[in-house]
């Protein structure tokens, strides 16, 4: 992670300049920016400041649905803004598009970013960016330690629960990554519990939603000699495990700790006539590459698509090209630890 002395100094006086924040973050909110959103209102609340958490929603996953009565979805009237002593903080977002209609307030009010994406927007007061921090929650952690202050038990849960769920407890990070543990050491001392952080991630899933993964998983088929896995869900399997989470995070998992398994493709009926589908890579291939091919997109190693066609079209098409573009790639380096001599 970078030196950000300066950057701390700037935010933190920004964030004692006004009496009230907004604090803004993305839609489709995950684990970070709700939990960077807690841990920031949480610090300036001890500082007398008045705080109003803002996020459109859905809060669809199911690690984070619990913290939903906490934001508010529409934005304050204008004239509620015009005189007050306000200033908005957005956190996790690298385009103010992400914010959805929430976005009008940064027109309105001072603005500080505070974000681990690499973020283009340029007319905030003072940022605090950094695109190779784990998580927006350690840039929280940052500017709370920055101050002198420790961060209370509470905040170090929040904090502990977006560095958690934005490197998949740690999964993501790779040889680079001894600040993110030296980070998380600290939110442990301050009172944040690992066990406990896991269990909000992964725990709570209905007896459903683990029949759902199985029937996705006894229909995996193997393309390219197992180095690749495609799989499906009809609406037939929505009615028969209603209402199952839709747990994919997991079946990703499950599919990619196969041997030699490096890519995995879902597809997803909608109705008749249309489907949605998903694509993870842990090799080579660019899985944005085949989504865009079908109307969608993404990055590198995660991508997916809606398009009007039925499931079984697309399924055949997907295979075919995955088959294509696997075969182009060298043969795969195989997916263990090598051996140390
Ligand atoms: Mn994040």
């Amino acid at each position: 992670m970078l030196n950000h002395t300066q950057d701390a100094e700037d935010v933190l006086q920004f964030l004692s300049q006004y009496q009230r924040y907004y604090i803004l973050s993305h839609i489709e909110p995950d684990g970070d920016c709700v939990a960077a959103s807690l841990a920031l209102a949480s610090f300036l609340k001890r500082r007398g400041k008045l705080v109003t958490l803002l996020n459109e929603g859905p809060f669809d996953r199911p690690e984070i649905r619990n913290y939903q009565p906490h934001f508010e979805s529409t934005a304050p009237a204008a004239t509620a803004l015009q005189d007050s002593d306000a200033a908005a903080v957005i956190l996790d977002c690298s385009d103010y598009g992400r914010l959805g209609a929430l976005s009008q307030i940064v027109g309105q009010l001072p603005v500080a970013v505070i974000d681990h994406h690499s973020t283009n927007e340029t007319n905030a007061a003072c940022t605090l960016l950094d695109s190779s921090a784990p998580s927006t929650t350690v840039l929280i952690q940052l500017l709370i330690e920055h101050s002198g202050e420790r961060l209370t038990p509470t905040e170090a849960r929040h904090a502990l629960f977006g560095l958690c769920t934005d490197t998949a407890y740690f999964r993501h990070l790779d040889h680079d990554s001894g600040d993110a543990f030296r980070f998380a050491a600290r939110l442990v001392d301050a009172g944040a519990s690992p066990r406990e952080t896991h269990d909000a991630m992964f725990g709570g899933q209905s007896l459903a939603s683990r029949y759902l993964i199985a029937r996705w998983l006894e229909r995996a088929r193997p393309l390219c000699e197992g180095r690749a896995l495609i799989t499906y869900h009809t609406r037939e399997d929505g009615r028969e495990f209603a209402p199952a989470e839709f747990d994919t995070a997991t079946l990703y998992q499950l599919l990619l700790g196969v041997h030699g398994c490096s890519v995995v493709a879902f597809v997803r009926e909608e109705s008749e006539t249309s489907c949605t589908g998903s694509l993870r890579s842990i090799t080579d291939l660019d899985v944005a590459a085949i989504a865009r091919m079908f109307g969608g997109g993404g990055h590198k190693r995660a991508a997916g698509f809606f398009i009007e066609r039925s499931y079984t079209e697309v399924y055949a098409q997907l295979t075919t090209v995955i088959e294509e573009r696997l075969a182009e790639l060298p043969p795969p380096v195989p997916n263990v630890h090598p051996e140390t001599p």
